[in-house]
């Protein structure tokens, strides 16, 4: 059986753990496929976030380079791969959180950048190593860098291809936040379980406005949120975090829609 891919679902939590760690983790077609069943799996309303991760000395080194021959199609591994991947991560209707330790390069990176929320290991870096390899950065990269660091450093990071420490990315915006290394299994489990017990239906609204505000004006990014905030306010975590709010007392969140 292929384990390259470990799926534990428990507590509302579908954890994911990249699981070739002899080749950190770099992805595979039988991944890339168990990657999409682990991501329709999580379409279960039972799952209420998923935490991404890798087994080993580090989070993923992007795409096997072993599968790739001279014949070689890149835009057809893309096409049925990656792109899929990527839109499969940005379009769950839940929270996805990663957990990135060691390297986290090539397509692994923006792999991990894909999620909605990155925590890494004080000892982790991001290596945009495409450019080593005669590539351009894919996988979303072109087009999440400039989002998150700016286009100067967006820019450095894809020509040059050099490994940007935790701290530095915590400090670009790249990431979300940086823990001591022996603290980031806990953590993330910890912010998953979060994730798990917040207003899910909340979340996946959340997701949509942020997917549209690339493109969107303001005027059209304020009437989207008035909908989706319509469609917020008729969900039954609406009416129980008003509820709790008003009892003083914790918010037990559902997930359920409306
Ligand atoms: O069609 C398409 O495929 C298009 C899609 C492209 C997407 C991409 O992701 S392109 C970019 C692919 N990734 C890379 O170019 C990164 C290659 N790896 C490295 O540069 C280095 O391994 C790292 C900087 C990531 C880590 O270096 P280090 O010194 O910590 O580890 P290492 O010794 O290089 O690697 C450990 C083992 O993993 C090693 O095997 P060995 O010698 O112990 O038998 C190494 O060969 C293997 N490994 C690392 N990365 C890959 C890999 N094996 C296959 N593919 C890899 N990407």
């Amino acid at each position: 059986m292929d384990d390259s891919l470990l799926v534990e679902q428990d507590a509302g939590v579908l954890r994911l753990t990249l699981n070739r760690p002899d080749r950190l983790n770099a992805l595979t077609g039988p991944m890339h496929a168990a990657l999409m069943a682990a991501l329709r799996q999580a379409q279960d309303p039972a799952v209420r976030a998923v935490l991404l991760t890798g087994a080993g000395r580090g989070f993923c080194a992007g795409q096997d380079l072993t599968e790739v021959t001279p014949d070689h199609d890149l835009g057809a591994t893309l096409e049925d791969r990656f792109n899929p991947l990527i839109r499969a991560l940005r379009e769950l209707p839940k929270p996805v959180l990663c957990a990135v330790h060691g390297v986290a390069a090539g397509a692994g990176a923006n792999l991990a950048l894909a999620c909605d929320i990155v925590v890494a290991s004080q000892s982790a870096r991001f290596i945009q190593a495409f450019v080593k390899i005669g590539l351009i950065p894919d996988a979303g990269g072109t087009w999440v860098l400039p989002r998150l660091v700016g286009d100067a450093r967006a820019r450095a990071m894809a020509m040059l291809g050099e490994p940007v420490g935790a701290a530095q990315a915590e400090a670009w915006g790249l990431i979300w936040r940086v823990v001591p290394d022996e603290a980031l299994a806990e953590t993330a489990a910890a912010i998953a379980a979060t994730l798990a017990a917040l207003p899910t239906e909340a979340m996946r609204l959340m997701k949509q406005a942020f997917a549209a505000s690339g493109q969107n004006t303001l005027d059209a990014q304020l009437n989207l949120e008035r909908d989706l905030q319509r469609a917020a306010g008729r969900t039954p975590d609406f009416r129980e975090g008003v509820q709790a709010f008003l009892e003083k007392r914790p918010a037990r969140f559902t997930g359920r829609p409306a």
